[in-house]
Formats: C-alpha cells, sequence, structure tokens
C-alpha cells in the first residue's frame, strides 16, 4: 500500500509525539494538571504532545496554519492550509487512566477537509485516509458497516456533563435514540468514536456542542470508508455548528430524522 507523503508526515508527527504520551499515561499521578473550565482540565501531557506535533508538522511544511486545542488559531503564509490539531482527544479519560483517548490531526485546504490522522497509542491503532483515498487501519482498508436496520445498530455518542450546556436537548435526543437502536456507547472521544464508525465498530455516531479539533479528522475517515457526515440539518456546517450526525449509507438519515424529531 503506498501511502502519500502528506500521510506520512502526519503519522509521523503523531507517533514520535505519541513516546512522551504513553510515558506520561503510566505515571498520570505526577502529572501537572490545570482546569480550563468546569470539568475541563489540560495537563502538562496536552502541552508536551502539542508542541511537538507543531514542531513536526511546521517542520515538514513551514507555511501552513494551525488550528490547535490549546494553542488555539495560528496563521500561516500559506492561508489554503491549516492542520487541525488535537493533542489528547479523550483527556479525562487520559486523565483517569481510562485507556481510550488519542492524537488527532486534520489538513484542511481551501475550507475542505482532505486528510486525517487518529492514532490510538496504547493499542497502536493508526487510522488513516486521504480524500479519494479511501480510508485504512494500520495496513487494513475500511468500510463503514452493512447494518440496514436502527434496531440492529450500535451508536456511540458525547454526553453534556457539568458547566457544559445542552443538557435538556441530548437528553431529548437520548430519549428518541434509545427506544430505536440496539445499543449506545459513550467511550469519550469523539475521534475515536468517528475512527469506530470508520472502521464499522459502531454503525452511528451523534454529538452537539463539539469542537473542529474533535472531529476534523474523524470526518475525513468516515466519508473516505463509504458513510455520511453531516450536521443535524443534513448539511456540511459541522466545524461551526458544533453539531454531527455520521452512520452509513442506509443509517444516516434515519438518524437525521430521529434528530428532528427530537427537537420537533
Ligand atoms: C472530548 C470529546 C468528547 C466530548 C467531550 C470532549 P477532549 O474532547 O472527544 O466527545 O464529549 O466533551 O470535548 O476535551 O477530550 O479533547
Amino acid at each position: 500500500m503506498v501511502r502519500s507523503a502528506l500521510l506520512n508526515v502526519m503519522m509521523g508527527a503523531a507517533r514520535k509525539a505519541a513516546r512522551s504520551l504513553v510515558r506520561d499515561y503510566g505515571e498520570i499521578e505526577n502529572l501537572q494538571v490545570s482546569r480550563k473550565g468546569p470539568s475541563d482540565f489540560v495537563s502538562s501531557a496536552d502541552l508536551k504532545v502539542e508542541k511537538t506535533l507543531r514542531q513536526e508538522l511546521k517542520k515538514a511544511r513551514p507555511a501552513y496554519g494551525f488550528l490547535m486545542e490549546e494553542g488555539g488559531e495560528i496563521a500561516g503564509d500559506d492561508k489554503s492550509n491549516r492542520w487541525i490539531v488535537d493533542p489528547i482527544d479523550g483527556t479525562t479519560n487520559f486523565l483517569h487512566g481510562i485507556p481510550n483517548f488519542c492524537i488527532s490531526i486534520a489538513l484542511e485546504r481551501e475550507g475542505e477537509l482532505i486528510a486525517g490522522v487518529v492514532y490510538q497509542p496504547l493499542g497502536d491503532e493508526m487510522f488513516h485516509a486521504e480524500k479519494g483515498a479511501g480510508a485504512f487501519l494500520n495496513e487494513r482498508r475500511l468500510r463503514v458497516s452493512a447494518r440496514r436496520k436502527l434496531e440492529d445498530s450500535v451508536l456511540a455518542t458525547g454526553i453534556p456533563f457539568h458547566g457544559r450546556d445542552g443538557h435538556e436537548p441530548f437528553l431529548r435526543e437520548l430519549g428518541v435514540m434509545m427506544k430505536n437502536v440496539a445499543g449506545i456507547r459513550r467511550f469519550g472521544s469523539a475521534a475515536l468514536d468517528l475512527a469506530y464508525v470508520a472502521a464499522g465498530r459502531c454503525d452511528g455516531y451523534w454529538e452537539a456542542g463539539i469542537k473542529p479539533w474533535d472531529i476534523a479528522a474523524g470526518i475525513v475517515l468516515v466519508r473516505e470508508a463509504g458513510g455520511y457526515v453531516t450536521d443535524y440539518e443534513g448539511g456540511n456546517k459541522l466545524l461551526e455548528t458544533g453539531e454531527i450526525v455520521a452512520g452509513n449509507d442506509h443509517l444516516h438519515q434515519p438518524l437525521l430524522r430521529l434528530i428532528k424529531s427530537a427537537h420537533a
């Protein structure tokens, strides 16, 4: 399988940054942790990983800009290309010793997401995709699941918590979904939730109030694995609205209809 130079840069950066991440995971109790907001944390591990990713990506593409969870928006000389980076997606899991977190890197070109890497370092699962070239887990080509019925489907989602908005709307969505599907999972990492949809492990995913860096790479994975990803209106304003619905070609529209019915 021939990979593009672009994907090699992104995967190389993720693997390099993961070294300190796995080391820090082994000694979480010694990490410096500060509060960004209610029940929202950042640790010295997040900052270390983000610094390494920025250095590696800048070395390879000096003119590209960045949108990073901790560092924010950093304009580049080349206005057409922007890296969208989450150093640790699933930070709360990471800080609690729950082994479900990842590094997420996407490339946006001319406003379109064209490449994505989601690296789950503990399981050495490298999910990667590039527009028109398919989606892969390590060397294995990925396809979304073929399940056709909601009642056979397992969905992933994100649940708002202390200090977050959207509790009532989420409970309405959950109420409608749980009556119609075989199972709902809250894994704690939107990037891995989308990677699992691309891999056919989950049949769909929905969430509101989500950040661009949590979902950008995962969106490319699902689309290149033959799935559909839209905002709650069925449009493409995912990064702007922070509302996302993903599913295979049989289930995406029924999921959209259920979400609409929850807010009718
Ligand atoms: C997390 C997302 C998750 C969401 C959490 C949080 P973080 O990202 O992956 O889906 O429900 O609220 O946004 O903060 O670990 O990068």
